[in-house]
Protein backbone atom coordinates (compact mmCIF):
# COMPACT_ATOMS: atom_id res chain seq x y z
CA UNK A 1 0.00 0.00 0.00
CA UNK A 2 1.13 3.57 -0.80
CA UNK A 3 0.62 6.29 0.86
CA UNK A 4 -2.11 8.62 -0.59
CA UNK A 5 -0.86 11.93 -2.67
CA UNK A 6 -3.50 15.20 -1.82
CA UNK A 7 -6.21 16.23 -4.18
CA UNK A 8 -6.53 19.96 -5.11
CA UNK A 9 -9.95 19.20 -4.16
CA UNK A 10 -7.86 17.89 -0.71
CA UNK A 11 -5.99 21.12 -0.42
CA UNK A 12 -8.57 23.48 -1.18
CA UNK A 13 -11.37 21.47 1.29
CA UNK A 14 -8.31 22.31 3.67
CA UNK A 15 -8.14 25.87 3.03
CA UNK A 16 -12.10 26.63 3.02
CA UNK A 17 -12.13 24.30 6.08
CA UNK A 18 -9.34 24.07 8.20
CA UNK A 19 -9.52 20.08 8.98
CA UNK A 20 -9.56 17.07 6.47
CA UNK A 21 -10.51 13.43 7.33
CA UNK A 22 -7.78 11.55 4.68
CA UNK A 23 -8.96 7.89 4.43
CA UNK A 24 -6.75 4.87 4.11
CA UNK A 25 -3.42 6.62 4.73
CA UNK A 26 -1.27 4.58 6.99
CA UNK A 27 -1.02 0.69 6.48
CA UNK A 28 -1.84 -2.09 9.27
CA UNK A 29 1.57 -2.99 9.24
CA UNK A 30 2.60 0.55 10.09
CA UNK A 31 -0.26 1.21 12.67
CA UNK A 32 0.55 -2.20 14.30
CA UNK A 33 4.13 -1.39 14.63
CA UNK A 34 3.73 1.72 16.16
CA UNK A 35 1.18 0.32 18.64
CA UNK A 36 3.84 -1.87 19.68
CA UNK A 37 6.75 0.37 20.03
CA UNK A 38 4.63 2.78 21.95
CA UNK A 39 2.89 -0.21 24.65
CA UNK A 40 5.75 0.70 26.80
CA UNK A 41 4.14 4.64 27.40
CA UNK A 42 1.20 2.97 28.80
CA UNK A 43 2.64 0.08 30.63
CA UNK A 44 5.41 2.07 32.38
CA UNK A 45 3.31 5.78 32.16
CA UNK A 46 4.05 6.56 36.08
CA UNK A 47 7.63 7.20 34.70
CA UNK A 48 7.21 8.35 31.46
CA UNK A 49 3.68 10.23 30.90
CA UNK A 50 1.87 13.03 32.37
CA UNK A 51 -1.80 13.10 33.23
CA UNK A 52 -3.06 15.31 31.12
CA UNK A 53 -6.40 15.34 32.92
CA UNK A 54 -4.98 15.02 36.55
CA UNK A 55 -7.44 15.73 39.19
CA UNK A 56 -6.31 18.73 41.39
CA UNK A 57 -8.05 16.49 44.35
CA UNK A 58 -5.45 13.43 43.52
CA UNK A 59 -1.96 13.82 44.44
CA UNK A 60 1.04 12.81 41.73
CA UNK A 61 1.34 9.97 43.43
CA UNK A 62 -1.92 8.89 42.77
CA UNK A 63 -3.09 10.29 38.96
CA UNK A 64 -5.41 7.87 37.68
CA UNK A 65 -4.33 9.17 33.98
CA UNK A 66 -7.80 9.95 32.42
CA UNK A 67 -5.39 11.00 29.53
CA UNK A 68 -2.24 9.41 29.84
CA UNK A 69 -0.04 12.08 27.75
CA UNK A 70 3.67 10.83 26.65
CA UNK A 71 6.20 11.43 23.48
CA UNK A 72 7.22 8.65 21.36
CA UNK A 73 10.63 9.50 21.11
CA UNK A 74 11.01 8.57 24.49
CA UNK A 75 10.94 5.07 23.70
CA UNK A 76 11.08 4.76 19.68
CA UNK A 77 14.83 6.71 18.59
CA UNK A 78 14.42 5.73 14.63
CA UNK A 79 10.50 7.55 14.45
CA UNK A 80 11.97 9.64 12.45
CA UNK A 81 13.32 7.67 9.77
CA UNK A 82 9.42 5.98 9.77
CA UNK A 83 7.81 6.76 6.33
CA UNK A 84 4.48 7.49 7.78
CA UNK A 85 6.43 10.54 9.25
CA UNK A 86 7.87 11.58 6.30
CA UNK A 87 4.50 11.48 4.07
CA UNK A 88 2.51 12.99 6.78
CA UNK A 89 5.24 16.27 6.57
CA UNK A 90 4.56 15.82 2.75
CA UNK A 91 1.08 15.86 2.83
CA UNK A 92 0.70 18.77 5.35
CA UNK A 93 3.04 20.94 3.97
CA UNK A 94 0.70 20.33 0.53
CA UNK A 95 -2.55 21.33 3.02
CA UNK A 96 -0.82 24.56 4.36
CA UNK A 97 0.57 25.04 0.82
CA UNK A 98 3.81 26.36 2.34
CA UNK A 99 7.07 24.35 3.05
CA UNK A 100 6.72 22.69 6.74
CA UNK A 101 9.09 21.08 9.24
CA UNK A 102 7.99 18.22 11.60
CA UNK A 103 7.67 19.61 15.27
CA UNK A 104 7.00 17.12 17.78
CA UNK A 105 4.72 14.30 18.15
CA UNK A 106 2.52 12.67 21.48
CA UNK A 107 0.80 9.95 22.43
CA UNK A 108 -2.32 10.39 23.48
CA UNK A 109 -4.17 7.52 25.67
CA UNK A 110 -8.00 7.25 27.30
CA UNK A 111 -8.63 4.36 29.52
CA UNK A 112 -11.63 2.35 28.98
CA UNK A 113 -14.32 3.88 32.34
CA UNK A 114 -12.81 6.80 33.34
CA UNK A 115 -11.64 9.07 30.65
CA UNK A 116 -12.61 12.80 30.10
CA UNK A 117 -13.00 15.00 27.22
CA UNK A 118 -10.09 17.01 25.82
CA UNK A 119 -11.84 20.18 25.86
CA UNK A 120 -11.99 22.74 22.90
CA UNK A 121 -9.16 24.33 21.97
CA UNK A 122 -6.58 25.83 19.47
CA UNK A 123 -3.63 24.18 19.17
CA UNK A 124 -2.00 27.52 19.08
CA UNK A 125 -3.66 28.19 22.44
CA UNK A 126 -0.62 26.14 23.97
CA UNK A 127 1.44 27.21 21.71
CA UNK A 128 3.71 30.34 21.47
CA UNK A 129 2.51 33.34 19.27
CA UNK A 130 5.30 32.86 16.39
CA UNK A 131 3.54 30.19 15.27
CA UNK A 132 0.27 32.22 13.87
CA UNK A 133 -1.15 30.35 11.43
CA UNK A 134 2.13 28.82 10.85
CA UNK A 135 1.23 24.98 12.22
CA UNK A 136 -0.61 22.04 10.97
CA UNK A 137 -1.43 18.74 12.85
CA UNK A 138 -2.03 15.25 11.81
CA UNK A 139 -4.07 13.17 14.58
CA UNK A 140 -3.30 9.45 13.67
CA UNK A 141 -5.91 7.03 16.03
CA UNK A 142 -4.58 3.21 16.78
CA UNK A 143 -8.27 1.85 16.55
CA UNK A 144 -11.48 3.09 14.71
CA UNK A 145 -12.90 5.88 16.75
CA UNK A 146 -16.06 7.51 16.87
CA UNK A 147 -18.10 10.15 19.34
CA UNK A 148 -18.08 6.87 22.01
CA UNK A 149 -14.14 6.32 22.20
CA UNK A 150 -12.94 9.98 21.47
CA UNK A 151 -12.86 10.85 17.89
CA UNK A 152 -12.07 13.95 16.45
CA UNK A 153 -14.86 16.80 16.57
CA UNK A 154 -13.45 20.43 14.43
CA UNK A 155 -15.70 23.62 14.50
CA UNK A 156 -15.72 24.02 10.83
CA UNK A 157 -13.90 26.84 9.10
CA UNK A 158 -12.59 27.91 12.54
CA UNK A 159 -9.46 28.06 11.78
CA UNK A 160 -10.68 31.60 9.97
CA UNK A 161 -11.90 33.38 13.34
CA UNK A 162 -8.79 34.78 15.30
CA UNK A 163 -7.34 33.21 18.55
CA UNK A 164 -9.54 32.50 21.03
CA UNK A 165 -9.89 33.32 24.72
CA UNK A 166 -8.53 30.21 26.60
CA UNK A 167 -8.51 29.17 30.58
CA UNK A 168 -7.92 26.25 32.58
CA UNK A 169 -10.25 23.42 32.59
CA UNK A 170 -12.02 23.33 36.21
CA UNK A 171 -10.40 20.79 38.23
CA UNK A 172 -7.40 20.23 36.19
CA UNK A 173 -3.82 20.22 38.20
CA UNK A 174 -2.57 19.59 34.80
CA UNK A 175 -1.87 22.50 31.81
CA UNK A 176 -5.20 21.29 30.27
CA UNK A 177 -7.04 24.44 28.78
CA UNK A 178 -10.62 24.87 27.03
CA UNK A 179 -12.01 28.24 25.11
CA UNK A 180 -15.70 29.04 24.07
CA UNK A 181 -16.43 27.70 20.62
CA UNK A 182 -20.38 27.96 18.52
CA UNK A 183 -21.05 23.80 18.46
CA UNK A 184 -23.45 24.68 15.90
CA UNK A 185 -20.68 24.67 13.24
CA UNK A 186 -19.03 21.38 14.77
CA UNK A 187 -18.40 18.15 12.68
CA UNK A 188 -17.80 14.76 14.07
CA UNK A 189 -15.30 12.59 12.36
CA UNK A 190 -15.75 9.42 13.34
CA UNK A 191 -12.38 7.05 11.15
CA UNK A 192 -11.24 3.84 10.59
CA UNK A 193 -8.28 2.87 12.04
CA UNK A 194 -6.19 3.74 9.07
CA UNK A 195 -7.55 6.79 8.16
CA UNK A 196 -6.22 9.94 9.56
CA UNK A 197 -7.02 13.67 10.49
CA UNK A 198 -5.32 17.16 9.63
CA UNK A 199 -5.79 20.21 11.51
CA UNK A 200 -4.67 23.74 10.80
CA UNK A 201 -3.13 24.67 14.13
CA UNK A 202 -5.95 27.94 14.74
CA UNK A 203 -8.98 24.98 14.14
CA UNK A 204 -11.05 24.59 17.48
CA UNK A 205 -10.63 21.21 18.33
CA UNK A 206 -11.95 18.33 20.93
CA UNK A 207 -11.75 14.72 21.71
CA UNK A 208 -14.91 12.82 23.35
CA UNK A 209 -14.28 10.43 26.63
CA UNK A 210 -13.98 7.12 26.30
CA UNK A 211 -16.67 5.14 27.24
CA UNK A 212 -15.82 1.68 24.91
CA UNK A 213 -14.36 -0.95 26.54
CA UNK A 214 -10.46 -0.92 25.17
CA UNK A 215 -7.90 1.95 25.59
CA UNK A 216 -8.34 4.75 22.36
CA UNK A 217 -4.89 5.76 21.71
CA UNK A 218 -3.61 8.11 19.53
CA UNK A 219 -0.53 9.36 18.25
CA UNK A 220 -0.23 13.10 17.58
CA UNK A 221 1.57 15.19 15.00
CA UNK A 222 2.85 18.64 15.23
CA UNK A 223 4.44 20.83 12.28
CA UNK A 224 5.55 23.76 11.93
CA UNK A 225 6.16 26.39 8.61
CA UNK A 226 10.00 26.22 7.96
CA UNK A 227 11.60 28.97 9.00
CA UNK A 228 9.99 29.30 12.50
CA UNK A 229 12.62 30.09 15.19
CA UNK A 230 11.05 28.91 18.72
CA UNK A 231 7.53 29.82 19.73
CA UNK A 232 7.90 33.40 21.13
CA UNK A 233 5.67 34.62 23.43
CA UNK A 234 2.79 32.69 25.37
CA UNK A 235 -0.67 33.42 25.71
CA UNK A 236 -1.21 34.65 29.51
CA UNK A 237 -3.54 31.84 29.67
CA UNK A 238 -0.44 28.99 28.89
CA UNK A 239 0.33 27.51 32.40
CA UNK A 240 3.24 25.33 32.54
CA UNK A 241 3.30 22.26 34.77
CA UNK A 242 5.98 19.48 34.61
CA UNK A 243 4.26 16.43 36.70
CA UNK A 244 7.80 15.90 38.14
CA UNK A 245 9.38 13.87 35.06
CA UNK A 246 12.60 14.70 34.23
CA UNK A 247 12.44 14.61 30.06
CA UNK A 248 14.30 17.61 29.05
CA UNK A 249 16.21 16.86 26.28
CA UNK A 250 15.01 13.05 25.69
CA UNK A 251 11.65 14.67 24.27
CA UNK A 252 11.03 17.83 22.43
CA UNK A 253 7.80 19.14 23.81
CA UNK A 254 9.06 18.64 27.15
CA UNK A 255 11.38 21.28 26.45
CA UNK A 256 8.41 23.79 26.86
CA UNK A 257 6.59 22.40 29.41
O1 LIG B 1 -6.35 12.84 21.19
C1 LIG B 1 -6.85 13.73 21.86
O2 LIG B 1 -7.54 13.48 22.84
C2 LIG B 1 -6.67 15.18 21.53
C3 LIG B 1 -5.75 15.44 20.40
C4 LIG B 1 -5.54 16.87 20.09
O3 LIG B 1 -6.10 17.76 20.66
C5 LIG B 1 -4.61 17.18 18.99
O4 LIG B 1 -4.08 16.25 18.38
O5 LIG B 1 -4.39 18.38 18.70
Amino acid sequence: MSFPKPTKEQIDAFAERGWLVVENAIAKADLDLIENKLESLLTDKERLAFDWAWDESEDRENRSFRIVQSWPSLVWKDIADQAYRKWLVEFGAALMQTPMTFWYDQFLAKPPGKSVPTEWHQDEGYWGRNLDNKGITCWIPLQDVDANNGCMHFIDRGHLDGILQHRRVEGMASDLLTCDVDESRMVVCPIARGSVTFHHSKTPHMTTANTSRGWRKAVTNHLHAVGVEGEGDHYPWKVHVNQGLDLKGRAPAAESL
